[in-house]
């Protein structure tokens, strides 16, 4: 006797949405259906930029609608739907109540959070739930796991190289191309003010866009960003459309200017595709050879493709490693005690520190920061008035389009915070206000004297910096990458030492 196969209901998340994603390519679009939902849950377990909110749930509406055309059931779960429960459990539980069901399958979710959430719903549906690998990622969580096992410290550049040669991606044979793995010293250029700039294409919204940003105005209005503005690609289309633009226009000087930083230029010679890299809407490997294809072209200079494919294969894997590896102690870190509350002008903007201010209103306005500002001026002021590096984290998780733990937890724990003490890097990112002005135009502007060290207009950054570096002597003074830093506070004289930590004080006791 034949009978009708009863469905399995493919849970498809918010940053899933590849169309060879492995839990739809283990189905079926003539027998199984797929499951999408937009929950109070995820929307709210930190207070996401509302140009975030819009992004995914836009481009998750669209993504349903691709499948839909590529022969897919979709059943689509709004969020203001009557009866919406709140929770992927809760919306998993009523699906399966709404369809007769053989089991659940489910590619595995990006945070460690979710993960626990999956796990527990065979015993709330009574259903089989079949977990498959993520096979968007390049190195699998076990693979990691047994690249890490063993090693006294892990660090990205030995990663880096194992993917370099796994991908194939600009190898000579055995050898790097150029005869080097890494051309970050061609790398560290100052931006110079250039009239043919290139600029990023903007994407106007469309009916389902505008629809979700009334949603949004509407239920998250009190929430941190601008609505104004939203220019992200939602489709695949139109993000292959900022991926072209890159390669085609950006990418060529993306290297020598990667820790560039410009007043009102909130850009410069980034990608800004790491929103459709951490939803699916884009393979990083595809990406990348089409990197590497600029350079074998003759279009675009290796240290700007290799710097790119370095931060994709490298870092980006490397991070998510780590984060599988050492969850979930990992979001507990705080090797350094730092207690300090997240001063309220992260979120205001309003501090007269010119580099913070930019910063923070750039994110504001694009749900955007480039690496160099993330790291260098919000991470690394964090870091010296020792911020508790969890309210950090939750900081950068809400504020960025691009934000996912397995990504921004590492980042921000590891290498911007040194919370982990030094798993992640070497080094803890702390610099005085020397560092800023030689990469960026920022101090010109500022209400602060950034070769100032101890007067009341004295630039922040330089009293603490110094202070953090004699706080944490204990924990950092045997790091060899900060010898010269201790060798220099050590050869101070104590009237300096003194003045520079009274100043510091005063900033820490006036912070807000
Ligand atoms: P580009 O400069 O054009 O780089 C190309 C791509 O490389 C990016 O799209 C991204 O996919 C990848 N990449 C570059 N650096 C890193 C890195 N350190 N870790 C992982 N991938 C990297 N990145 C996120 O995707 N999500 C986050 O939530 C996030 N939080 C961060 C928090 C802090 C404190 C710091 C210091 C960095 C964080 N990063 C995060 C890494 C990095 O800043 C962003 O990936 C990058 O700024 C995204 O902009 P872009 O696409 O223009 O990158
Ligand atoms: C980030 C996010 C938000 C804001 N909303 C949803 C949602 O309503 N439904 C959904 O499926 N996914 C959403 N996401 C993405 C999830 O948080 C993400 O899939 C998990 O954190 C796993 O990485
Ligand atoms: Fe930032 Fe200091 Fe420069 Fe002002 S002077 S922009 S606070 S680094």
């Amino acid at each position: 006797m034949t009978g009708k196969i009863s469905p399995r209901l493919i849970v498809v998340l918010g940053d899933q949405l590849s169309p060879d994603l492995s839990s739809l390519s283990a189905g079926d679009p003539g027998r199984d259906l797929v499951l999408m939902c937009e929950v109070a849950e995820e929307t709210t377990y930190v207070g996401h930029h509302k140009q975030k909110l819009v992004f995914i749930l836009s481009a998750m509406r669209h993504f349903a609608e691709e499948l839909r055309q590529a022969g897919w059931a979709v059943d689509y779960v709004e969020l203001t739907d009557e009866g919406n429960s709140g929770s992927f459990a809760g919306e998993v539980a009523r699906a399966g109540r709404r369809h007769e069901v053989a089991g659940i399958l489910v590619t595995e979710p990006g945070e460690w959070r979710v993960l626990a959430d999956i796990e527990g719903w065979e015993a709330a549906t009574g259903l089989p739930v079949e977990i498959k690998q993520d096979s968007r990622f390049l190195c699998s969580r076990a693979d990691f796991a047994a690249w890490a096992m063993g090693r006294k410290e892990m660090r990205m550049e030995h990663f880096y190289r194992v993917m370099r040669r796994r991908t194939g991606l600009l190898m000579e044979g055995d050898d790097p191309a150029g005869g080097k793995w890494n051309f970050d010293a061609d790398n560290r250029k100052p931006a110079d003010r250039d009239l043919f700039m290139p600029r990023p294409p903007r994407f106007w919204p469309d009916g389902v866009t505008r629809a979700v940003i009334d949603m949004v105005a509407d239920r998250f209005s009190e929430k941190f960003g601008d609505l104004e503005g939203f220019g992200w690609a939602v489709t695949r289309q139109d993000a292959e459309k900022a991926r072209d633009h890159f390669i085609d226009h950006v990418l060529q000087g993306f290297g020598d200017h990667q820790d560039a930083m410009l007043m009102g230029e909130d850009f410069l010679y980034h990608s800004l595709l790491s929103p459709y890299l951490n939803t699916g809407l884009l393979d990083p490997l595809d990406l990348c050879r089409r990197a590497e294809e600029q350079w074998r072209a003759g279009k675009a200079p290796l240290n700007a493709v290799e710097g790119f494919i370095r931060q994709i294969i490298g870092w980006r894997e490397y991070v998510r490693g780590v984060y599988w590896l050492k969850m979930p102690d990992y979001a507990d870190a705080n090797h350094l005690e730092a207690t300090r509350p997240l001063p309220w002008f992260y979120w205001s903007g309003e501090t007269k520190m010119a580099c913070v201010a930019e910063v923070v209103s750039q994110t504001r306005r694009n749900a955007y920061a480039h690496h160099i500002q993330r790291l260098m001026i919000t991470g690394n002021f964090a870091l010296l008035a020792g911020i508790e590096p969890r309210q950090v984290h939750e900081w950068y998780l809400a504020v960025y389009a691009d934000a996912y733990e397995w990504v921004e937890l590492p980042n921000t724990i590891g290498m911007s915070q040194f919370a982990d003490g030094g798993i992640l890097g070497s080094k803890p990112y702390a610099s005085s206000g020397a560092y800023i002005d030689r990469m960026s135009d920022y101090c010109g502007t500022c209400h602060f004297d950034v070769k100032k060290r101890t007067e009341d207009d004295a630039c922040p950054f330089n009293a603490l910096y110094w202070d953090f570096i004699a706080r944490n002597e204990k924990k950092l003074g045997t790091n060899r990458r900060l010898a010269f830093a201790y060798t220099n506070w050590a050869k101070m004289d104590v009237s300096t030492k003194e003045a520079l930590r009274a100043r510091a004080r005063v900033i820490l006791d006036n912070l807000g």
